[in-house]
């Protein structure tokens, strides 16, 4: 007699971190512990307390490639990731829930002392430096000024300090890090809080253990929002 075999368990693609962090309350609302944690264990699978879903870390900005190729079955990615991801790879992902986690703002921010208002009045060409460069476009765009867009990876606050761009697009929730750096936000862009993102085929063919799962995370959602 063969013994029965188990289905392979859900995949929930996160990032290590303040999403990780943020994520695990929302799943102890559910009644799943995480016994390990990335950062001390370096591992890159995880397994639950529920042997029906396991959680792989990846970087922020790779969320949504591992979901969109049905890698992970599900995935919890920021607006502002999604964004550039959508922009660049077309839509494709489902997704059915803001989980109202690592919360912050995409803003304009500006050396201390840099007339910004006068700067776009006068149809001067802005050197923005971002890693949000789809985002920094359409802002721009929609606004009506023109400008030269640098991409960075990274420290994006050292760019206008050291002459590499007039102003950058960059998250602030804080705000420590501008004040540190004599930046101001000159503009807010667009709230931003992390959402839960869902595999196309997988919510067909596997939605008798995912519904559950996504409802669950809703509901965590609303009762922590
Ligand atoms: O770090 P890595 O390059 O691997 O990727 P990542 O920076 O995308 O990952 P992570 O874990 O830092 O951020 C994951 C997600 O958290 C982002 O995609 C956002 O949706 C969200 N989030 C929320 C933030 C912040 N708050 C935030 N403050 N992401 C980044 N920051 C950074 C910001 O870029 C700036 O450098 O924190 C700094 C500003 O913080 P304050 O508090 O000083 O204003
Ligand atoms: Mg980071």
């Amino acid at each position: 007699m063969s013994t029965p075999t188990l289905d392979k368990p859900l995949t929930l693609a996160l990032s290590k971190g303040r999403i990780f962090e943020e994520t695990l309350p929302l799943l102890a609302e559910a009644g799943i512990d995480v016994p390990e944690n990335p950062e001390s264990s370096r591992k890159l699978i995880l397994p639950t307390s529920d042997p029906g879903l396991r959680l792989i870390i990846v970087r922020a900005s790779d969320v949504p490639t591992y979901v969109q190729y049905g890698a992970a079955d599900f995935g919890i990615a920021g607006k502002d990731v999604l964004f550039e991801h959508s922009a660049e790879n077309g839509g494709g992902l489902y997704q059915p829930v803001d989980l109202n986690i690592a919360r912050c703002r995409l803003c304009v921010a500006v050396r201390e002392g840099f007339d910004y208002q006068e700067a776009v009045l006068q149809g001067s060409r802005l050197r923005v430096a971002t890693k949000y460069v789809q985002a920094a476009r359409e802002h721009f765009a929609r606004k009506g000024v023109y400008v030269d867009i640098i991409k960075l990876y990274g420290s994006m606050e050292l760019a206008p300090l050291v002459g590499l761009a007039d102003a950058i697009v960059d998250l602030v929730s804080t705000g420590g890090t501008l004040r540190a750096n004599h930046l101001v936000e000159v503009e807010e862009i667009v709230p931003i809080s992390s959402r839960l993102i869902v595999n196309q085929a997988s919510l067909k063919t596997r939605s008798r253990d995912l519904q559950p799962l996504i409802d669950a995370f809703a509901r965590a959602s609303h009762s922590s929002a």
